[in-house]
């Protein structure tokens, strides 16, 4: 242990909650988070390692073996000036406290102390006497209050009994902590102990350094994947002498629709993935009716996202588009050279997105082939909608606890979710000149050209998703 490195060791009962406070405050969801009780017998160091640099570094531990005899022990030499590191020293052999040892060895070389307490339990003589010791280690030392249920009947009793032993109490619930309650924590550790708050401040500034990289990846990884949505085609070329009746056509334009869907629908899947790597995620489930596990294309997810009527007249008469019809197949026909344009159906993909197609079939015919090809997206809302449920994915990803990942979430009695309006998506929210910002950088990106509006969109993407760590928890993030 670097003696220039916070370190602090997670205490408390078996069950209390220590592994999944480090989860989350180390942001790590492959810890062992385990239902069974003393599953953690040894320390286990998670240090937080930010460019390479280990910023702070936290100790899971295992629960007291022999809470009183260590006190009684404490109290007989209360002239050492280093009780644990004198009980490590005089144990350190003694298999009856073996779970202990290991316990105290982190204070013993200078750890801080964050006692984890389920707060929906009431207060034991052992839970008194684990408190008495802790204080007698003279270490810095803070408690948190995981309250594991809705159980709020004792907590103003743990407050005051907590109050007495520990330079701070706080509630912190490991399984609902987000980013901003996180810096909150640390913030009150610096407060702890004057000694540490240069090396506390650096810290933060590292986590929110890092953060504000995160969020920085994640409009990069969207504004990728819009631009490449938007330009997204899929063609078949396919002999005239293949093409005998009207059934076999449409089942080429059927067979390009699936694909058109589909490879859209593997663009946004890369691109959550990368935004759930950004934000250190590798396990969490939605729950089966998230809007985010609905289909893209489907009627609930057209319905819940995307732009009003009046916002979408707003994007429509920033992007300069009437119908875009004319204007795409004059480009198409550019595009493709000397092609004879036998026919421009609009494909007949979604009514929820407003009534109008996603996109149209052109169809060339040359040198005994025909050509069809779909895509650009004409569709005016699908953007939008495209880009509510990356930001919706965002605000799961910064507000999901890592600690939470083996929570048993129908188990009775467990922390209900807080009570927050239910709020749909962003874009219903952005003010005119974003609208018109994003509308003018869509209709650009269909064009094939280079943006001057991708700056400014950045931007706009950039401040939702820091008002999104802002707050203190999104219901966005149930979704
Ligand atoms: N609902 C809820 N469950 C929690 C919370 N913290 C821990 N648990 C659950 O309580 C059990 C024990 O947690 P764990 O972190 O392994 O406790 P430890 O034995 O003190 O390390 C696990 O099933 C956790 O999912 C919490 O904040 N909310
Ligand atoms: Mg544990």
């Amino acid at each position: 242990m670097a003696a220039d490195i916070p370190t602090l060791a997670i205490m408390g009962h078996p069950n209390a909650g220590k592994s999944s406070v480090v989860a989350t405050l180390t942001e790590n969801d492959r810890i062992e988070i385990d239902k069974r009780a003393g599953t953690t017998t040894r320390s286990d160091h998670y240090p937080v390692i930010i460019d390479g640099k280990t910023i702070i570094d936290f100790v899971d531990t295992p629960g007291f073996q022999n809470p009183s005899a260590i006190l009684e022990w404490f109290q007989a030499h209360e002239r050492e000036t280093d009780l644990a590191r004198a009980f490590v020293k005089a144990f350190h052999h003694d298999p009856l406290f073996s779970h202990d040892i290991a316990l105290l060895e982190p204070v013993a070389a200078g750890a801080g102390i964050i006692l984890v307490i389920d707060g929906s339990k009431r207060i034991k003589e052992k839970d008194r006497t684990e408190m008495e010791l802790l204080r007698l280690t003279a270490r810095p030392r803070m408690a948190i209050l995981n309250n594991l249920s809705n159980n709020q009947k004792y907590m103003p009793a743990w407050q005051d009994a907590l109050s007495k032993a520990f330079n701070s109490v706080r509630e912190f619930n490991a399984h609902r902590a987000t980013y901003s309650e996180r810096i909150k924590l640390l913030n009150a550790l610096k407060s702890i102990n004057q000694r540490w708050e240069p090396r506390l401040e650096e810290t933060i500034e590292a986590f929110s350094y890092d953060w504000e990289r995160r969020i920085d990846a994640s409009v990069t990884t969207i504004i990728g994947l819009l631009k490449e949505a938007l330009s997204f085609r899929v063609n078949r070329v396919v002999r005239v002498s293949d093409l005998q009746s009207d059934t076999d056509r449409a089942d080429v334009q059927q067979a390009l629709q699936v694909a058109f869907q589909d490879g859209l629908r593997k663009l946004e899947t890369d691109a959550q993935n990368q935004i759930r790597a950004h934000f250190r995620h590798h396990v969490w489930n939605l729950p089966p009716d998230s809007l985010l596990q609905k289909d893209l294309f489907s009627d609930d997810v057209g319905k819940a996202l995307g732009l009003n009527r009046l916002q979408m007249a707003l994007a429509g008469a920033a992007a300069g588009a009437t119908t875009g019809v004319g204007l795409d197949l004059s480009l198409a026909g550019g595009s493709l050279g000397a092609g004879l344009l036998v026919g421009a159906t609009a494909g007949s993909v979604l009514g929820a997105l407003g009534g109008a197609a996603l996109a149209k079939v052109d169809i060339q015919r040359t040198l005994g082939v025909e050509r069809f090809s779909l895509g650009p997206i004409s569709n005016q809302r699908f953007p939008f909608i495209l880009l509510d449920r990356m930001l919706l994915y965002c605000a799961r990803a910064m507000n999901w606890s890592h600690g939470r990942k083996a929570a048993d979430d129908s188990a009775r009695n467990r922390v209900p979710d807080r009570a927050l309006k239910k709020k749909r998506g962003f874009s219903d929210e952005l003010a005119p000149n974003q609208l018109r910002t994003l509308s003018k950088f869509f209709a650009d990106i269909r064009k094939g050209k280079d943006s001057k509006f991708e700056d400014d969109s950045r931007q706009i993407l950039g401040e939702i998703l820091r008002a999104l760590s802002a707050s203190e928890i999104d219901s966005r993030a149930e979704l």
